[in-house]
């Protein structure tokens, strides 16, 4: 058997994908469905038992495989009590409960010695933060989302490292559990499960789920950090590449064999999370496609593709934005919050979809630019070219404006990397792809891909990019 499935949740949306090894790589997307918050009682959660049903109707379609891998965002989670009972909603990572909670951490243990252990980039919303904001009174064990789900697929308890590595609250150099940190914090020790590599066995399905769906089938540990899984599915030669993971974040940096732990990167917020295979992944969260997601929810009934056609024929550089400023991060009144950013930094705001999305555009293409020459800079990797992998390598604006504000040519696609990595590591696990390098080789023969060199026109991306400091 050589048909793999894999279960990808994104903050956006969810997919089921079968691919099949027999000959090359030919993959099926079997089940889409929306993925959101819902805000309840005041607090912004995630709709876990939707996800869960929905993933349960993409397995039924997916028939039977040799191997289920299941993937999603970082940092949320769910708490079991002891009896292995989901304790609470699992609550989204844009909530506010953790305001003030990293503040409060680097007074107290300081931002320096979390870095030296976690190799993290601050967020608001990593777990360690939000496990401060949280009652852990009856929570027994702590489950990252993909291994909560793995858990309720399986019964099988485990925290898979690529996903842990981004908890603030594993050791970045042993890959295992910052157990004097976490004690240091006064968060219980016992609430983190055992580490799982990505290719590991997790199990078989339970009964009752196999009989739901239809047929049995073990699962394993994939890298369950979509970004990590995306990552292992960048179609790359060599080690001279960027990348950027684009979707509703833009994660954005290099590939390195080990940590780097300077000073210099902690200042600039770039993050050591664990990617396959002893992998680091140097890179910064870059707020994303996030930006534009929200700029369509405030305009109801408007047409992207219109929308992006209007955008390439405004004027280049009108206004542009930081895209990372904090007032970005909560769900919102997007528009209006560019608007006042503009207003902030001296310019004239956009005044139409059009020109706001223009902004977002070239606004996100100098932060891919920052981020990449940041990630050059602070590692010593040379880089040659951008691989743009993730559903904005759909977006040839974005695409093209990348490759000029980084002065770098930009290889863009697969737009399915997590669901490829995340099947290809099962795959290599089964037998069927020979490592690391042979599943990106796989992906630059079977997917396509575009090319975009950039323009040249440096001067003007130069001098926007100034803008933005
Ligand atoms: C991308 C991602 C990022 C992480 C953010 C929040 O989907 O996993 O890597 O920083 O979501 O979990």
């Amino acid at each position: 058997m050589s048909r793999f499935a894999a279960v990808d949740l994104g903050a956006s949306s969810g997919r089921v994908l079968v691919a099949d090894l027999s000959e090359g790589l030919a993959t099926t997307e079997v089940h889409r469905f929306p993925n959101g918050p819902v805000r309840l009682a005041g607090r912004l959660h995630w709709d876990i038992l939707g996800l869960y049903r929905e993933i349960l109707t993409g397995l039924r379609a997916a028939g039977p495989v040799t191997s289920i891998g299941v993937d999603s965002w970082a940092v949320d989670y769910g708490l079991l009590d002891e009896t292995g009972a989901l304790l609470g909603n699992p609550v989204h990572y844009r909530d506010d409960r953790t305001r003030g909670v990293a503040e409060q951490v680097a007074a107290t243990v300081g931002a320096e010695a979390l870095y030296e252990v976690s190799g993290l980039q601050v967020l608001p919303f990593n777990t360690v933060y939000q496990l401060l904001a949280d009652r852990l009174d009856d929570a027994a064990t702590m489950l990252l989302v993909p291994d909560l789900i793995a858990y309720w697929l399986t019964g099988e308890i485990g925290a898979e490292v690529t996903n842990a590595s981004t908890t603030g609250l594993l050791d970045v150099r042993t890959r295992s559990w910052a157990v004097p940190l976490i004690d240091r914090l006064g968060l219980p020790a016992g609430l983190f499960p055992r580490l799982r590599q990505p290719g590991e066995a997790i199990g078989g399905l339970r009964r009752d789920v196999a009989g739901e769906i239809g047929f049995s089938a073990p699962v394993r540990a994939v890298a369950s950090h979509d970004t990590a899984s995306a990552v292992a599915a960048v179609p790359a030669a060599g080690s001279a590449f960027a990348y950027i993971s684009c979707g509703t974040w833009s994660l954005a940096g290099v590939e390195l064999p080990a940590p780097v732990l300077t000073e210099a990167g902690r200042a600039a917020n770039f993050t050591n999370e664990a990617g396959i295979d002893g992998t680091v992944r140097y890179l910064r969260n870059v707020m994303g496609l996030w930006l534009l997601q929200e700029c369509l929810r405030a305009w109801p009934g408007s047409s992207l593709g219109d929308l992006l056609a209007a955008a390439a024929r405004e004027r280049p550089f009108a206004a542009v934005v930081d895209p990372d400023v904090p007032a970005f991060l909560p769900p919102g009144d997007m528009p209006a919050r560019i608007a006042a950013e503009c207003r902030r930094t001296g310019q004239r705001p956009p005044s139409t979809p059009a020109g706001f999305v223009r902004c977002v555009l070239e606004s996100l293409a100098l932060g891919h630019r920052r981020a990449v020459r940041q990630a050059m800079e602070l590692s010593g990797r040379e880089v040659e070219v951008v691989h743009l992998v993730g559903g904005g390598s759909r977006n040839e604006l974005l695409c093209r404006f990348t490759a000029d504000a980084c002065g770098l040519p930009v290889v863009a696609g697969p737009a399915e990397a997590t669901a490829l990595g995340n099947v290809l590591t099962q795959a290599r696990a089964a037998g069927l792809v020979a490592d690391l390098g042979a599943m990106r080789d796989l992906v630059a023969s079977t997917q396509e891909l575009r090319r975009y060199e950039p323009s040249g026109d440096t001067a003007a991306w130069a001098e926007a990019a100034a803008r933005l400091t």
